[in-house]
């Protein structure tokens, strides 16, 4: 079987006005579809970041693409990681992710153009066996995959804009006692069984009071994180951590307080020292292989966000989850705005890693019906969890009609990039900037 076409999607997908220590969301988010048409007349599909440069990226490698072996994976990584060599030597220290968005690293840029590809290979596969694609990879640790529900201060607004705006699902929320109605409202509808809080919006103390709100309210069995992508000095971070040890402990943790592996080490440590067990998460310190070894044996992060989008796609977040287990330390998962397609994608990864036992975070409920791209609309969650399709491949499968009304908005769109900070500049405040630390 050969691949005889490369056919690229650019989409646009409304989303709410969330905030972060990024800024604010604007009304659309942008993301790549992609499909790989073989000589046999199956389809393999996928989803990736999106934006001028991610299509860029994905255009470049379409002769090295279109001609290959869906089956012959390693040869394509190998393929793809000559670009890295030379991408890495252009990176001043290697560590400029601290400060990138995920999905924006030029270190990962050869491994999210691989995912995408590989992922969309996994689905031809998948349908020329007639298996799932966890099942093509080595079979399934589970049958169903969960994911914490995930919170975000945000102003009123559903996202779109104009005649095009969604409604207001969960209205505005920047106080402790809004963030407990989009919790419950979430969890009611989602079923979710853990909750994870977008920090580094308000003063840590309001985030403190929101953190021991959502506690009082669903009880120490719900497990909770917060992560406030770095906004946090490490004095911050420490007592944050502090102030919150009993509820983050049981299943919970605090994703990237600060930013750096050695900031993360010290607060580690501090943390320790007053007899605090609470582990560190991240997906901004550790985004790539070669930074794991160091963030443990700085013990600067005790579990490693995977995302089968930006660690290089299915295959190896599976050898993540493995590198994790041997080096002692733990995996969940990571997410930005996506669609169906992106949901699966994870979903087959997570089944497929089975030293992945924290539930894993979806931006899913942020989007809607209306914005969705594949047959039969909105993938379902049962009690937080979805469950592995009996269908070959991901299991979804593009709704054309769908699809152009998405492709149709990106054409209208002024901007091809994600841009947080110009969003909070011209909504929030004209002087706003992204300051690490901010508290
Ligand atoms: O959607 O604003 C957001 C998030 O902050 C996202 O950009 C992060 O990549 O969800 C992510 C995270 O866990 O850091
Ligand atoms: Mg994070």
């Amino acid at each position: 079987m050969r691949i005889s076409d490369l056919r690229l999607h650019p989409v646009a997908v409304a989303d709410a006005p969330l905030r972060s220590s990024y800024g604010r969301h604007a009304p659309y988010a942008l993301r790549t579809i992609v499909e790989l048409v073989t000589d046999e007349g199956l389809i393999g599909i996928s989803e990736t970041y999106g934006g001028d440069g991610p299509l860029a990226a994905l255009e470049a490698v379409r002769s090295r693409v279109v001609g290959m072996d869906p089956f012959q994976l390693t040869r394509l990584w190998l393929d793809f990681s000559g670009d890295a060599a030379a991408e890495e030597r252009d990176v001043a220290g290697g560590r400029s992710q601290t400060y990138l968005v995920p999905g924006e690293n030029p270190l990962d840029r050869h491994t999210r153009t691989y995912a995408a590809i590989e992922v969309a290979c996994l689905d031809v596969i998948g349908k020329a066996l007639g298996k799932p694609v966890c099942d093509v990879v080595g079979g399934r640790a589970r049958d169903a995959v969960g994911f914490s529900a995930y919170l975000f201060y945000k102003h009123a607004g559903g996202g779109g804009s104009g005649a095009d705006a969604r409604e207001d699902e969960y209205g505005e929320c920047l106080d402790p006692k809004s963030m407990v109605r989009q919790a419950k409202q979430m969890i009611r509808q989602y079923g979710f069984r853990e909750i994870k809080l977008k920090g580094g919006v308000l003063d840590p103390d309001i985030e403190i009071a929101t953190i021991r709100a959502l506690r009082e309210e669903f009880g120490p069995s719900f497990p909770l994180r917060i992560d406030p992508n770095c906004a946090w000095s490490i004095e911050t971070s420490v007592r944050v951590g502090e102030s919150l040890r009993e509820e983050l402990s049981n299943g919970g943790y605090l994703e990237d307080p600060t930013a750096t592996l050695e900031s993360m080490a010290e607060v580690r440590q501090r943390l320790l020292a007053a007899d605090n067990t609470t582990p560190l998460a991240s997906n901004v310190a550790v985004t790539c292989f070669a930074q794991v070894p160091e963030a443990q044996r700085l013990d600067a992060v005790q579990i490693v966000l995977s995302d089968p989008h930006y660690w290089g796609g299915i295959r190896k977040l599976q050898q993540l989850a493995h590198l994790c287990e041997v080096l002692g330390m733990c995996l969940s998962m990571h997410s930005n705005n996506h669609l169906a397609v992106s949901l699966m994608t994870m979903v087959h990864a997570a089944a497929a890693a089975p030293h992945l036992t924290y539930a894993c975070d979806t931006h899913y409920p942020w989007q809607t019906e209306r914005d969705e791209v594949v047959i039969g609309g909105r993938v379902k969650f049962t009690e937080g969890k979805v469950k592995i399709p009996d269908k070959p491949g991901l299991g979804v499968d593009l709704d054309y009609d769908r699809l152009a009304r998405l492709r149709e908005i990106y054409d209208r769109l002024p901007y091809r990039k994600r841009d947080d900070e110009a969003e909070m500049r011209a909504h929030v405040d004209p002087n706003w900037k992204r300051v690490l630390p901010r508290w």
